[in-house]
């Protein structure tokens, strides 16, 4: 009897430690809601080297954004370590230095030349020998270089690639690394899924959120240095006394983090706010009006960066209401902001009915090349309609040569599954800046055109609508915080690989528990692969399963969410239709942009037009964007283009449920909360695909009269139905 009360025991002691096993486990792996971002360094302590190697820390001057990266290296050592970091006043043997060319062990490093060429933003991390002793130093022109490198050496260590003799140099490939709310005074935010807006501004000057700090330590971690706070869909009121004061005080929290604060202004504004009779940007009453106001905003935010507008665009004002030019408005800004080297950045994104309206931002804006001031830059959609899933590139690329232009992209996934979806921006992203635009013969390509290295810019940015809201993970889904990462990685370094974003992502993302911690319990690192895998190809499968084959805008009228390529809405613009956009008939399906059609391939640079003009060296991807294809058109693979995209469409579907598994089998890698999240939205995302695939093959067989290749899935929605289903946007916005 006793020996069975001593074995029961024993069973007791065995129960209770796999229980507190278990609690341990669980607590590490539910206590996350996916507000930390990538920012996560507990789990450092058990990759190979953390910042535990370093004996101390030496700030070798003082300043306001230089002591923010230390305090996060300080920040990251607690974590790793739960210990203070040691600090020192002088390099010791093995500790971390961090300085600017003011410093004189900087200076001694004689790497003075190496420094300035690299800029006050750019920096090296090295091993050196100071005096007897060996350091690591993150060193730069500016104190801004020392916190990107501070952040730098953080991620190594978050994703294991650290190594002692670590020598790194980097630089920023855009001055101006932006991103764009469109964030409203009244707390919304346009084309936002994400909850409500994070600047509070009933609440402002006096409450200050602290999640404007933390917002300003994700960007700062991945080289972002500037925002817009509204929308470019501004009202007029952003620019009153006492919204500005609001806007110093974000300012004052976003500076110490190197970021600039910009807004969009309202074309009108003299006239709404200022009480003038007309906004005619050559009237000298208007022109002193907006010097004033100039003036105003950097006597309270001296650094303050510039002006981003949005004119005669959707309705809004603009020049021509006075029968002026984009170049009047925008050098009427520059003018009022030169004095204190702030920049105008003009939005192309203009389509006054007319032309195709693919073409209509290229005959609007090219023929100004040359007339806008040095401190204006034109801000361009990456393609010629408006974030479609997949566009060609907008020819305003290469056809400005002697004007600023930066890219505009969207980070919030206003037409791609909004915060539903699972789409990894950066391989498209990456697809537009590789493309050679041949505009200076080969190898001009849209990253080469935007840094000034073909035709010299003294500007030069890179911008973003942003996809950030007040949801507890920022962004609405967990993985669409991957697209603000992947956003920040290009602006800092164009060339950087969709493949390589991905992977740093999610090893700092998904580090609890840590990545060693899942080996020994037999987690593979396939699942770490298939889950960049899954990223890499996401954006395809969003591509296949909504708008294969260079389709583009059958979206739904109102909410951009789903498909309605049958939309007709009486009285409305056309080129706010999808029938526009895909022209279906009897014959065939595609809008033909050819020289027999709209010409819009003429807006090209040889060999582009021509390749883009013959239907059979047209990109397939692009094919229905630039042609009308017959029905029985044999495609590369010897399908008919009414084939290929029932296959294309299937194969779309047929990815998600591969995404589904993926993640299901990585439960264990995952913690509880933000697993069972991803899980249901890839649900959402899995059903959303078969609509989409449905509704447009079902309709387009009503043109096509053809069947539905027999060995690929049977819809499971009838058309009417479809046609019935009217979203209330709440559960989407
Ligand atoms: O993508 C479209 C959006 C509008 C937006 C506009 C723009 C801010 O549907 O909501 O307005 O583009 O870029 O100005």
């Amino acid at each position: 009897m006793s020996n069975i009360n001593f074995s029961n025991c024993q069973i007791m002691k065995i129960i209770y430690s796999i229980f507190f096993f278990f609690i341990l486990i669980s607590a590490s792996l539910s206590a996350e809601n996916g507000s930390k971002l990538w920012l996560r360094y507990q789990s450092a302590s058990s990759t190979k080297v953390s910042l535990a190697q370093f004996s101390s820390i030496v700030c070798l001057e003082d300043g306001d954004i230089l002591r923010s990266g230390a305090n996060e290296l300080k920040m990251a050592y607690s974590e790793m370590t739960g210990k203070e970091m040691p600090t020192s006043g002088v390099p010791q043997s093995n500790s971390l230095l961090l300085g600017t060319l003011h410093n004189k062990y900087i200076r001694s490093l004689n790497i003075g030349k190496e420094l300035a060429q690299l800029g006050s933003e750019g920096f090296v991390i090295r091993r050196v020998k100071l005096n007897a002793d060996s350091c690591t130093v993150i060193a730069s022109a500016g104190e801004q270089g020392v916190l990107y490198g501070a952040f730098y050496l953080l991620r190594l260590l978050q994703t294991n690639t650290y190594s002692s003799n670590i020598n790194v140099k980097e630089h920023p490939s855009y001055k101006v690394r932006i991103l764009n709310h469109w964030d409203n005074l009244d707390g919304s935010v346009e084309r936002g899924y994400a909850g409500h807006s994070i600047w509070k501004w009933d609440e402002l000057p006096a409450t200050i959120s602290p999640r404007y700090a933390e917002y300003a330590r994700a960007n700062a971690s991945i080289g972002i240095n500037a925002t817009v706070l509204n929308n470019v869909n501004a009202s007029p009121k952003m620019l009153s006394t006492e919204n500005l004061l609001k806007v110093k005080a974000i300012a004052a929290v976003l500076r110490p983090y190197n970021i600039r604060v910009y807004l969009s202004i309202n074309f009108s504004s003299p006239k709404e706010l200022g009480g003038l009779s007309t906004s005619d940007p050559l009237n000298p009453d208007v022109r002193k009006w907006w010097k004033n106001k100039a003036a105003e905003v950097y006597k309270l935010i001296p650094d303050f960066g510039g002006f981003l507008v949005k004119a005669n665009s959707e309705g809004l004002p603009g020049p021509m209401d006075y029968g002026r030019t984009h170049v009047d408005g925008a050098n009427m800004l520059a003018d009022a902001l030169k004095p204190f080297s702030g920049i105008v950045m003009w939005r192309a994104f203009v389509y006054e009915p007319g032309d195709d309206r693919v073409k209509l931002a290229y005959n609007e804006f090219h023929k100004f090349d040359g007339q806008f001031r040095d401190n204006v830059i034109i801000q361009v959609k990456n393609g010629p309609v408006d974030f479609q899933p997949r566009e060609p590139f907008s020819p305003l690329f290469g056809a400005m040569k002697k004007t600023a232009l930066m890219p505009e992209l969207q980070i919030t996934q206003e037409y791609l599954g909004q915060s539903n979806h699972l789409v990894f921006l950066s391989s498209m992203w990456e697809e537009f800046l590789d493309t050679d635009t041949h505009a200076a013969g080969d190898g001009t390509t849209i990253s080469k055109l935007t840094t000034g290295e073909v035709y010299p810019q003294k500007i030069t940015a890179f911008a973003g609508v942003a996809n950030i809201g007040d949801d507890a993970n920022w962004c609405g889904h967990h993985f669409a915080q991957a697209n603000w990462y992947a956003f920040g990685r290009l602006a800092w370094n164009n060339q950087l690989s969709s493949e390589q974003i991905a992977d740093e992502w999610i090893k700092m993302t998904f580090t609890s528990p840590p990545i060693p911690l899942l080996k020994e319990r037999g987690v593979r690192d396939s699942s770490l692969l298939s889950i960049k895998k899954m990223m890499l190809t996401s954006h395809q499968t969003a591509v296949d399963y909504m708008m294969p084959l260079g389709l583009h805008h059958i979206f739904a009228w109102t909410h951009h969410y789903g498909p309605e390529p049958w939309c007709d809405i009486i009285g409305a613009r056309p080129d706010w239709l999808p029938k526009y956009y895909h022209k279906a008939d009897s014959i065939g399906l595609g809008f033909d942009r050819t020289t027999n059609g709209s010409n819009a391939v003429g807006q090209y640079c040889s060999p582009l037009r021509e390749q883009f003009n013959d239907v059979s060296q047209c990109p397939e991807k692009y094919l229905l964007w630039f042609h009308h294809v017959p029905w029985d058109y044999r495609m590369n693979d010897g399908k008919t283009m009414w084939d290929e995209l029932c296959y294309t469409y299937d194969k779309g579907v047929q990815s998600v449920r591969e995404y589904q598994k993926i993640w299901d089998k990585a439960e264990s890698f995952v913690d509880a909360q933000r697993f069972a999240e991803v899980q249901s939205k890839l649900r959402i995302q899995a059903r959303d695909a078969v609509w989409w695939k449905d509704a447009c093959l079902l309709y387009f067989q009503t043109f096509s009269k053809r069947p539905i290749p027999y060995d690929i899935e049977r819809p499971v929605h009838d058309l009417d139905s479809l046609k019935a289903i009217k979203l209330d946007l709440k559960h989407h916005n």
